[in-house]
């Protein structure tokens, strides 16, 4: 028997009306789910007494929420790593500004400049001592060439924290400069203190050679080569740029990839 009110109605007008009904009663549920939810949610209790506090369900999405951004963040200024296959076994030398003078082994330092007139002075091995990274990356020098290689250090953020220079570097700029004063470059801090920027004292797992640094240079993957200084002689901090060798001939300071 057919209903009264569909008297007339067509096959597919009825097929309507049903899913009318349907999508209707599928929102009522839906509705009611919520407000269950919501009414159950109100009584959680709030996360430990932070201003502001929200329920502890919300706190965990919130914290997941910063996990995933945190991770995204970071992993967007990593440069691309490869595996120690990759690596060149001779690797190229390029640029000899400040390593023309003879390197005195015995008493080289690396002098921190903590504030004007305290200089902490480091030797190759008290750096040696902190946590080894290696970074195998593709090495690029603004003049064209490109060059996978393979470097080990200290990472910069590393000993920042094991000799307590988090006031130093919550400054905007690191400065470093060779022994004799001839190269010099500024980099910002937050590129320095990338979990990639090392000060490094192995190349394939052997000591600098001193073309290309002994006993300690910096390598910044996310920078062109020139940033990359060899044979570190200081290192301070500022809040102004640092002079910068070819910043001042006319490159881009920041000199970022
Ligand atoms: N002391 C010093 N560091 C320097 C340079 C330099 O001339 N002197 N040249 C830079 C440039 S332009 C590049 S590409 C890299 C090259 O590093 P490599 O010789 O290990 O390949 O070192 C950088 N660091
Ligand atoms: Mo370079």
């Amino acid at each position: 028997m057919e209903h009264p009110k569909q008297k007339g109605l067509s096959p597919i007008e009825r097929k309507i009306r049903r899913r009318t009904w349907l999508s209707f009663a599928g929102f009522a549920v839906f509705i009611f789910a919520a407000v269950f939810f919501w009414l159950k949610l109100k009584n959680q209790p709030l996360d430990n007494g932070i201003a502001g506090g929200v329920q502890i369900p919300l706190r965990k999405v919130l914290n997941a929420n910063e996990k995933v951004f945190t991770k995204t963040f970071s992993q967007l200024n990593l440069a691309k790593t490869y595996p120690k296959s990759a690596a060149a076994k001779v690797v190229r030398v390029n640029g000899d500004l400040g390593l023309n003078t003879d390197l005195d082994d015995k008493n080289w330092r690396m002098n921190v400049v903590r504030a004007p007139g305290d200089t902490l002075l480091l030797t190759l091995a008290d750096l040696q001592k902190l946590p080894k990274t290696q970074v195998i990356f593709n090495f690029k020098c603004i003049e064209g060439w490109s060059q996978i290689s393979d470097w080990g250090g200290v990472r910069f953020s590393d000993f920042i924290k094991a000799y307590h220079l988090d006031k130093q570097a919550a400054m905007k700029y690191v400065g470093l400069v060779t022994p004799d004063g001839e190269y010099y470059v500024g980099i910002d801090m937050e590129s320095a203190m990338q979990p990639q920027t090392i000060l490094c004292y192995e190349m394939n797992g052997k000591p600098l050679p001193l073309n290309q640094g002994y006993p300690l240079r910096l390598i910044i993957p996310v920078k062109y080569g020139i940033k990359s200084l060899k044979r570190i002689g200081v290192l301070s901090f500022s809040e102004e740029r640092p002079p910068d060798y070819w910043f001042e001939r006319g490159y881009d300071y920041y000199a970022g990839l």
